[in-house]
């Protein structure tokens, strides 16, 4: 069995980030370890959330997994609170990446064109560093017109695409997946380049009007654990972006659908059979 390590907060209530990370890895059949970064009541789209920070764990925890000399298949990062926590991910990389590991950084800081809360354009470019240390990056437009110093665009073309995920190559991973890609209209999807094939990769599928907090969170989670069943990145990238569709579809017909993520849960077993 693959063993993914993923590091991104807990937000207790939310659906996002661990919260699904953790189900939808453990169901597509990866041991799923967790690095929790903070502990927040609900994500940051709710009021007066509460945030405890969990930098000072992630030493100790690391150092004793290091002692009992455990090994990753997969590393994949996601929400993280600080830019010493970037910083700490950095150094994990390098005491658990071996070899056969693939690691996967998801810089959710942005989207909609502007930072979350929490986060400033100091933070956006130390992720823009993070990124060059990964084997896989999956930021959307927003997040990579931060990183990159390209404007944001509502509406663009293939050429405006391409030439942000030629400066998103150029923070050093091997393959860069945009996300949210609208090329056609009605149409939404993701574009990834790997700069050792030297191939480009666009995968669009239907654009539902509805925007959901932590789709993004169910898009590389599920690639992380697609790719941990023997799927090439194009193909998990595929199913991925197939499947959170799927769920948001699922979730607008819910008459008792909660505002702040989506019912994953109803379709996940859909997803382990695919
Ligand atoms: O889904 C991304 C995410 C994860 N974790 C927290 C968040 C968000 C987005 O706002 O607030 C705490």
């Amino acid at each position: 069995m693959k063993r993914v390590l993923t590091i991104q907060d807990i937000s207790c209530l939310g659906k996002c980030s661990l919260t699904i990370a953790l189900p939808v890895i453990s169901a597509l059949g990866s041991e799923t370890v967790i690095l929790p970064t903070a502990v927040l009541s609900t994500h940051t789209m709710f009021k007066n959330f509460t945030v405890k920070e969990l930098s000072d764990q992630i030493g100790p925890i690391t150092n004793h997994w290091k002692n009992e000399g455990v090994t990753f298949d997969a590393i994949y990062t996601g929400y993280l609170g600080t830019i010493e926590q970037i910083d700490q991910m950095k150094e994990l990389f390098h005491t658990f990446r071996s070899e056969g590991t693939t690691v996967i950084v998801d810089p959710v800081m942005a989207d909609n064109g502007k930072l979350y809360p929490a986060f400033d354009m100091a933070y956006a470019k130390k992720n823009a560093e993070l990124c060059g240390e990964a084997d896989i990056i999956v930021p959307n437009i927003t997040e990579a017109c931060f990183m990159t110093g390209m404007e944001y665009k509502e509406e663009y073309g293939r050429d405006y695409i391409e030439k942000l995920l030629a400066r998103l190559n150029k923070l050093g991973a091997k393959i860069s997946v945009l996300t949210g890609v609208s090329l056609e209209k009605g149409k939404t999807g993701v574009m990834g380049y790997d700069r050792e094939t030297g191939e480009t990769y666009l995968y669009q599928n239907d654009r539902i009007d509805a925007s959901y907090h932590g789709t993004g969170d169910l898009f590389s989670s599920t690639c992380v654990g697609e790719m941990m069943r023997g799927k090439s990145w194009q193909e998990a990238m595929r199913i991925a972006a197939d499947y959170t569709a799927h769920t948001i579809e699922v979730t607008l017909k819910n008459p008792k659908k909660p505002w702040y993520g989506v019912d994953f849960e109803a379709t996940l077993p859909e997803l382990i059979q695919a």
